[in-house]
């Protein structure tokens, strides 16, 4: 278990006292101040990072998360901001007593604008949630991501989540309207609002995506819906090189237009990792050094269909795929996007991880793969697999225990290369704690003392999520 505190010391934040618990219990009542048996909310998705806490707590409501809020921002007491908790880099893990904040109970408003496909939505909702109550309207939440069935949409908002469905609906900026936002004062905020062209100011409500509870707690979300789509069609193709990928790419941006929906990549390395810990097998009986996972989302199957099929046609006739298949059913559909999505998993089966997500120029999306595998060679096992499609590529090493020497090069190589090749260190999973060596990587100072006063505006005593995202000194 690693904790990032090696190079920081704890803030001057006061530590908590019975009297604070108290005050705690009678805003949310004392089965929603927990002290003891928080592991789960103490420890992360990869479970890597673990901090401590003195106390959980569970708001139902803005109002009580305000009070919280203003009595922390009194008191100086630090806070971490979690939702579903499935985040990557530890931004809603403590690292050292930090209160934690869970938005799990703010889940009670649902109301969708059928007309205008609006929702308003509580920010403790989670996502699959909210795309099934969405189904049965035809309607569908514009994101889609592994962690579904328990990333809720605040935490989503606030991570700037991507996922799997961003290269048809966009990223979140297309979707978000408005937001509720407790800030580090306490101060209840509505940011935005609920209608799809509103050019009368600075569109506030935004610089909560990507926030990690810097600038407040979102506890409600009114964004754009898109309409559930009736035909999804879903094809895989083996791939032997990654400029035929590449060129496969473009060929699915001009066949199937404007019903591509996913274009992901698992390199061969992964697809081994994943059948070696996962008992689910590749479509092919061969091994290959690329796969890639297309699907569709459109209004008319038999067109659909048609496309797809020409598609997956000329991909073999044109010898760029060596091996392709479409989805005929439900089932195979499922199956293939299981090796797409459970490739998280596999890797983290595979032994330590050290997990990234970066967005790179689509010529040197592979390439960092290739450098990491030469310049680690047999020290540890290096996979790829990720959003082709965005040029968000999810290199993941591995190695049987924890390697110090291997993390102390590791992250410096590939962020420094990535940012040398034109990339983000950060595609969708954001900077938390895992990357907050790295936050300034190719920013300006000017825009660095920006955000820092930004952070000031909204959080002026710096309790909320400290030593991570954003420096908390001035
Ligand atoms: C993905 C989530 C999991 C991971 O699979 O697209 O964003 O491990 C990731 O990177
Ligand atoms: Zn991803």
């Amino acid at each position: 278990i690693r904790s990032a505190t090696t190079s920081l010391t704890r803030g001057n934040f006061a530590k908590i006292s019975s009297s604070d618990l108290s005050f705690f219990e009678r805003t949310v009542g004392s089965s929603y101040v927990k002290t003891k048996d928080i592991d789960n909310y103490t420890c992360d998705w990869t479970k890597q990072m673990k901090g401590s806490s003195k106390c959980v707590l569970i708001p139902s409501s803005t109002e009580e998360t305000s009070t919280i809020l203003k009595y922390c921002a009194e008191k100086r007491i630090a806070v971490v901001v979690q939702a579903g908790n499935t985040g990557l880099v530890g931004g809603a893990t403590p690292l050292f007593d930090e209160i934690i904040l869970s938005t799990s109970r703010i889940n009670n408003n649902f109301h969708l604008e059928e007309s205008s496909g609006v929702l308003t939505l509580d920010a403790g909702i989670i996502l699959a949630d909210a795309d099934y109550l969405l189904a049965e309207k035809g309607f569908m939440m514009p994101l889609d991501l592994g962690a579904k069935g328990s990333c809720q949409i605040g935490g989503c908002i606030a991570a700037g989540a991507g996922g799997i469905r961003l290269l048809r609906y966009g990223s979140l900026h297309s979707h978000l309207l408005g937001c509720t936002l407790v800030d580090g004062k306490g101060t209840i905020i509505k940011l935005g609002g609920s209608l799809r062209k509103d050019n009368t100011s600075l569109h506030t409500a935004h610089l909560t995506i990507g926030s990690e509870g810097q600038l407040g707690v979102i506890t409600s979300v009114t964004m754009g819906v898109v309409p559930r789509p009736i035909s999804i069609l879903c094809a895989m193709l083996a791939v032997s090189s990654y400029s035929h990928c590449l060129r496969l790419l473009s060929l699915a941006r001009s066949k199937l237009g404007e019903i591509l929906s996913s274009f992901e990549l698992i390199d061969g390395e992964t697809m081994k990792c994943v059948e070696r810990h996962l008992p689910i097998k590749n479509i092919f009986n061969e091994p290959h050094d690329f796969y890639l996972l297309i699907e569709t989302h459109g209004s008319n199957g038999d067109h659909d269909g048609e496309k797809l099929n020409e598609f997956v046609e000329e991909a073999l006739g044109a010898e760029l795929a060596e091996d392709g298949v479409a989805a005929h059913s439900e089932n195979e559909r499922t199956h293939m996007w299981r090796l797409r999505e459970e490739s998280p998993i596999a890797a983290a089966k595979d032994g330590y991880i050290y997990k990234f997500d970066v967005s790179l120029p689509l010529e040197h999306f592979y390439r960092l793969t290739e450098e990491t595998r030469k310049k680690l060679g047999t020290r540890a096992r290096v996979y790829c697999y990720g959003h082709l499609g965005d040029g968000n590529s999810h290199l993941n090493v591995t190695t049987d225990g924890e390697d110090e020497e291997l993390k102390k090069e590791l992250s410096p190589f590939v962020y420094n290369w990535v940012v040398s090749h034109g990339g983000s260190i950060s595609a969708e999973h954001g900077i938390g704690q895992l990357k907050r060596d790295y936050r300034s990587l190719g920013k300006s100072e000017e825009e660095i003392s920006l955000i820092r006063s930004l952070k000031g505006v909204f959080d002026p005593h710096r309790i909320l999520c400290p030593y991570k995202m954003i420096p908390s000194q001035e």
